[in-house]
């Protein structure tokens, strides 16, 4: 890889939480794609309202619990991984550095973490599985067309992806309305490289180009039947992302899902959608612990994670904050910042008194 220019370098090594690498990646970033990455829709209500939701919860933290070394050790699917943080899909990781997803992809890798790679990427299902050698789970955009969706969940199984992600909430892609100021589309030189031959049509609507493709590309009369008809053609899990109720949480269940992740795609589709921690506690109740639950959107803090488990989360997945991480110094940008996530992670254990994740319970949390 080549070496990072010199201002990419400053940058991360400055960053001592994970907002830190926003402002950071903000000053190398087009305009347009930092407005891409960083956006939510219309009133960017929900993009807010994630954030907001941790901030009302306090801890209720014990002492004298002798938790100087704590546990982050956490097992999903029968894997162990080093902490209960995962990479989020998110389209097109060239946009922010030229490495893209293969970077981001080792640093999930040396960090024992599993990367989750968009049906949108910029390098190939093939390009990324040769990346690095950890988890790797394949975020499925169902395509209107069965037979491409099919081909996609035979090549994610070929590449050794351990599982299916389905998105669930983006039938059409949300008005992001600073996209549609920077009349936003695909970076000159960059693909969907899953995609190549698929270029949307002119007859794709959508308020931008970006939008276009990605309706172009996407199922928007989806239903629970193409969830089962999903379910029995793959021999890999299938992690259902997006759901915020618990009736919609036990109907996956039942229709297959072996593991859910409450998301509103980090305030970029419903706005005024319900925060993703505030939606927690009824698909966790809704589920019972029959499959893991994962949880994203908002988080930055080594709190927030603590927060989500002491919820009832298996796991956090985080977004933005790891593309920027990328912008500012690909894979050892990514490292440093989930170090620095581990880190603080860590440090609150042993302040909240719980020497492992098993011990994070809601009785540790208050909530104004
Ligand atoms: C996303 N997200 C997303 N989700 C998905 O299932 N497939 C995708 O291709 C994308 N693309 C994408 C691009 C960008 C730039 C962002 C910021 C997000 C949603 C993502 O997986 C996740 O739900 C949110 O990013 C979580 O919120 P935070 O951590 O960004 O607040
Ligand atoms: C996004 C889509 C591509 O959120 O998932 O931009």
């Amino acid at each position: 890889m080549p070496e990072a220019p010199p201002h990419r370098r400053t940058a991360a090594a400055a960053s001592l939480k994970l907002d830190d690498f926003e402002s950071a990646a903000r000053a190398v970033l087009p305009q347009s794609t930092y407005d891409y990455i960083a956006g939510g829709a219309e009133d960017e209500a929900t993009l807010r309202g994630n954030r907001e939701a941790f901030a009302r919860y306090r801890f209720r933290y014990r002492v004298l619990a002798s938790a100087d070394r704590p546990d982050l050790g956490n097992e999903i699917f029968g894997q162990q991984f080093t902490m209960p943080v995962h990479l989020a899909p998110t389209a097109i990781q060239r946009m922010a550095h030229p490495e893209g997803e293969a970077a981001a992809y080792r640093a999930a890798s040396a960090a024992g973490i599993a990367y989750s790679l968009s049906t949108l990427s910029s390098l190939s299902i093939e390009e990324v599985a040769a990346a690095a050698t950890g988890v790797r789970w394949f975020q499925l955009y169902m395509h209107p067309e069965r037979a491409v969706t099919t081909a996609f969940v035979g090549r994610a199984v070929d590449a050794g992806f351990a599982a299916i992600v389905l998105t669930v909430d983006l039938p059409k892609t949300g008005r992001r309305e600073r996209d549609i100021r920077n009349a936003f589309s695909l970076p000159e030189g960059l693909s969907y490289a899953n995609l190549e031959s698929r270029r949307p049509g002119a007859s794709a609507d959508g308020p931008d180009p970006f939008a276009q493709n990605v309706n172009a590309n996407t199922n928007p009369a989806l239903g629970w039947e193409d969830l089962e008809w999903l379910v029995a053609r793959t021999p890999l899990p299938v992690i259902v992302k997006g759901i915020v109720r618990g009736d919609d949480a036990r109907r996956a269940v039942d229709a297959g899902a072996r593991g859910l992740v409450v998301s509103n795609h980090g305030g970029r589709q419903l706005d005024y959608a319900i925060a993703s921690l505030d939606a927690l506690p009824d698909v966790v109740g809704a589920v019972g612990g029959k499959v893991p639950v994962l949880l994203d959107g908002g988080v930055r803090r080594g709190t927030d994670v603590l927060k989500a488990l002491c919820l009832g989360a298996s796991g956090v997945l985080i977004g933005r904050p790891y593309l920027y991480a990328l912008a500012v110094g690909g894979t050892d940008g990514v490292r440093g910042m989930l170090e620095l996530l581990r880190e603080e992670i860590a440090l609150s254990m042993t302040l909240l008194g719980a020497r492992s994740l098993s011990e994070l319970s809601q009785d540790l949390l208050t909530r104004f």
